[in-house]
C-alpha cells in the first residue's frame, strides 16, 4: 500500500470532505507497515475496500413545527463495513451535520467496534436537524419523520443505530416507537432504549465510565491513578456527564465542563447534586453552559474552550477538531500528562503531534470511548436472550472491555523505548481483526 497514493486519489474523489481525509489519513498512517508486511492485504485490496462505505442511504425529512410550517432536513444512515457483525453506530442531530462528518464517523466506528471484542460492524447516521429551542412535540414529529424512511434499511440482524451528538434517551424512544409500528415487531433495532422497553441498565454512563476506565489503565502504566488528580472536561453532554460521575467515584477533582458557549470553571470541584444538573441543562434544549456558573457560584468564561485550566489529565468529550495544537502545548505547559478522548476525534493531528512528542499519555476516542458502543452490543446481547441483567454485571464487562482494549493498544503500539502510541495501537489492532474476516470471506 502506499498510503500517500490512497489519499492523493480520495481527496480527488471527495474534494472538501475534509474530516473524513483527515480520519482515513491518520488509520492509513498507523497501518502502513503492517499492511505491507502482510502481501495477501494488498493482493485482495483490502484498503481500497474498507476506506469506501459499502453503501450511502440519503433521505429527506419534512416535518410540520409548532407554529404550523413546514420543515425539511437531510438525513442519512452511512452502512460502512460489516465483514464482523451488523452495521452498528450512532445517530446524529446536529447543524453541522454533513457527508464527510458522519463518513469520517463511520470510519472511525469500524475500528473502533472491533476493539471491543464483540460482533459489530461499523455505521454512522443521522441529519442537520438542530434540536436547539426544538418543543418535545416537535423532536417527535421529526424523529416519527425520520424513522419512516430509515426503517427500511435497519434491523436488529442488519444495522442498528443508537444515539450519539443530540440523540439521546428521549430521540431513541421516539424513534423506536415509530419503527415498532412500522415493522410491526419487538427486536433489538436500537440501542440506548429505556429500561422499561428493552434498554441496558448502565449504557447512559458508559461511554464516559469506559473513557475514565481505560484513562486508569494508562495511569497504572506509570503506578497512578485518579486519586487526588485534577481533572478538565469539555463538553457538558451525555459523555462529559458519565466521565465526570466515574472520575469523581475514582478520587479525581473535575474543575471543568463547556459548551459552545465558553466554559465553567468550578474550583470546588463538580461533583453529587453538580453532576446531575448537568442532565438539566441537556434537557432544557438551550445549549449553553453558562447557568451552571449561575446556580452554583463557579465562573464562567465566554467563548473559550477549558483548554487553558491547569489539569493532571484532560478529557475532551464535546466534538471532533475540538482541541488543536496550541491547545495541547497549553495543555502541557500547565502539567497536563494524560488525555483521553471521549467524543470521537477532538484532537487534531497537529495536537496529537504535540501529545506524542512530549511523550505524555494520548488515548484516541477508537479505543477510549468504545465504552458506549461495547455496551450498546451488551444490550444486544441481553435483546436477543430476552434477558436484563444488573448494573453490576454490565459494568464488569464494560470494565473487562476497557481494560482488553488498553492491553491490545498496548500490544500493537509499543515503541522500543516502552512509549506507548495508543493512536497506532488501536488503528493496527482494530484494523487486523477486520481485514483478516475480510480475507476469510472473499471478495465482497
Ligand atoms: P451530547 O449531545 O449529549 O453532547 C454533545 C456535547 O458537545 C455538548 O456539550 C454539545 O454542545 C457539544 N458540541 C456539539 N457540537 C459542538 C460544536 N460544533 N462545537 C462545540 N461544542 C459542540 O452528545 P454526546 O455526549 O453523546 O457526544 C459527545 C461526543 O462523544 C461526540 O463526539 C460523540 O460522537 C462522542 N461519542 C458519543 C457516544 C455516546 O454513546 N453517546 C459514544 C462514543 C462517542 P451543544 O449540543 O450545545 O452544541
Ligand atoms: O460514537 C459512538 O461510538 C456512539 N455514538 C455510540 C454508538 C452505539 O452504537 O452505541
Amino acid at each position: 500500500m502506499n498510503a500517500h497514493k490512497i489519499l492523493q486519489d480520495l481527496e480527488k474523489k471527495h474534494p472538501g470532505e475534509l474530516e473524513y481525509l483527515q480520519a482515513v489519513k491518520e488509520v492509513l498512517e498507523s497501518i502502513e507497515e503492517v499492511y505491507n508486511k502482510n502481501p495477501q492485504f494488498e493482493a485482495a485490496k483490502i484498503i481500497e475496500r474498507l476506506v469506501e462505505p459499502d453503501r450511502i442511504f440519503t433521505f429527506r425529512i419534512p416535518w410540520v413545527d409548532d407554529s404550523g410550517k413546514v420543515q425539511v432536513n437531510l438525513a442519512y444512515r452511512i452502512q460502512f463495513n460489516n465483514a464482523i457483525g451488523p452495521y452498528k453506530g450512532g445517530l446524529r442531530f446536529h447543524p453541522s451535520v454533513n457527508l464527510s462528518i458522519l463518513k469520517f464517523l463511520g470510519f472511525e466506528q469500524i475500528f473502533k467496534n472491533s476493539l471491543t471484542t464483540l460482533a459489530m460492524g461499523g455505521g454512522k447516521g443521522g441529519s442537520d436537524f438542530d434540536p436547539k429551542g426544538k418543543s418535545d412535540a416537535e423532536v417527535m414529529r421529526f424523529c416519527q419523520a425520520f424513522m419512516t424512511e430509515l426503517w427500511q434499511y435497519i434491523g436488529p440482524e442488519t444495522d442498528v443505530p443508537a444515539g450519539d451528538i443530540g440523540v439521546g434517551g428521549r430521540e431513541i424512544g421516539f424513534m423506536y416507537g415509530m419503527y415498532r409500528k412500522l415493522a410491526r415487531e419487538n427486536t433489538g433495532v436500537l440501542t440506548g432504549k429505556g429500561l422499561n422497553w428493552g434498554g441496558s441498565l448502565v449504557r447512559p454512563e458508559a461511554t464516559g465510565f469506559g473513557n475514565v476506565y481505560f484513562a486508569n489503565e494508562m495511569l497504572k502504566t506509570k503506578g497512578q491513578s485518579f486519586e487526588g488528580k485534577t481533572v478538565v472536561i469539555s463538553g457538558f453532554g451525555n459523555v462529559a456527564w458519565g466521565a465526570a460521575i466515574k472520575a469523581t467515584q475514582l478520587g479525581g477533582k473535575v474543575v471543568a465542563i463547556s459548551g459552545p458557549d465558553g466554559y465553567v470553571y468550578d474550583e470546588a470541584g463538580i461533583s453529587g447534586k453538580k453532576i446531575d444538573y448537568m442532565l438539566q441543562l441537556r434537557a432544557s434544549n438551550q445549549d449553553i453552559v453558562a447557568p451552571y456558573a449561575k446556580e452554583f457560584g463557579a465562573k464562567f468564561v465566554a467563548g473559550k474552550r477549558p483548554w487553558e485550566v491547569k489539569c493532571d489529565i484532560a478529557l475532551p468529550c464535546a466534538t471532533q477538531n475540538e482541541l488543536n495544537g496550541d491547545d495541547a502545548k497549553a495543555l502541557i505547559a500547565n502539567g497536563c500528562w494524560c488525555v483521553s478522548e471521549g467524543a470521537n476525534m477532538p484532537s487534531t493531528p497537529e495536537a496529537i503531534e504535540v501529545f506524542h512528542k512530549a511523550k505524555i499519555l494520548f488515548a484516541p476516542g477508537k479505543a477510549s470511548n468504545a465504552g458506549g458502543v461495547a455496551t450498546s452490543g451488551l444490550e444486544m446481547a441481553q435483546n436477543s436472550s430476552k434477558l436484563n441483567w444488573s448494573a453490576e454485571e454490565v459494568d464488569r464487562r464494560l470494565h473487562d472491555i476497557m481494560i482488553n482494549i488498553h492491553k491490545a493498544c498496548q500490544a500493537n503500539g509499543t515503541d522500543a523505548t516502552g512509549y506507548v502510541d495508543y493512536v497506532k495501537g488501536a488503528n493496527i489492532a482494530g484494523f487486523l481483526k477486520v481485514a483478516n474476516a475480510m480475507l476469510d470471506q472473499g471478495v465482497l
